[in-house]
């Protein structure tokens, strides 16, 4: 049965991560790949915007054992070797940000950003921002960064506030 948008009838069976020891894909040869890695947030919200799309049949996942990487992996896709990466119309494109903006662009499925210009500029900015607080929260963990986790989640507040007074 094909996919559709937000279609969650059929649960997606994940493909077992790739390591040093596993042949590359055949690449370069039509298939639309996402490379990823399951635990990683950047990458895993590509594949959420994949889904949102209704994109499961189209886009196919490709896991990549992080912690034992395939050498291929940098020599052949993604030089970066990072994840996640988009194997499309014989180029690899990367960055989880522009590839959103990306998958929204350029494949059927509903839009992921609003048509009206102020929301979507707005949806933009709170697009843009989450790196800079998930960056930011991070390195709050580690123990380096309190004060600038406060103006993150300020930050964030304040943006929450302009969305509901402007368009609730
Ligand atoms: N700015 C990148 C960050 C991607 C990223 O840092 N991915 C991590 C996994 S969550 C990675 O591939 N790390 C491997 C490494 O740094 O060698 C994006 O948004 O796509």
């Amino acid at each position: 049965m094909a996919a559709t948008a937000l279609d969650k009838s059929v649960p997606e069976i994940l493909p077992p991560a790739l390591d040093a020891s596993s042949e590359p894909p055949p690449l370069f040869d039509g298939v639309t790949r996402l490379y990823t890695y399951y635990g990683c947030p950047f990458a895993q919200r590509v594949w959420i915007t994949r889904n949102f799309k209704g994109l499961q049949d189209k886009i196919k996942l490709v896991g990549i054992d992080l912690s034992n990487r395939p050498a291929w992996y940098a020599e052949k896709v993604y030089p970066t070797n990072k994840v996640p990466a988009l194997e499309h119309n014989g180029k690899i494109i990367g960055e989880s940000l522009d590839l959103i903006k990306y998958l929204d662009s350029n494949f059927e499925g509903p839009s992921l950003l609003p048509d009206d210009p102020a929301k979507k500029q707005l949806a933009e900015e709170l697009s843009a921002y989450t790196d800079t607080f998930t960056g930011t929260v991070f390195s709050a963990f580690k123990g380096d960064a309190v004060k600038e986790v406060g103006m993150c989640f300020h930050y964030m507040i304040f943006l929450d506030s302009v969305v509901i007074d402007k368009f609730d």
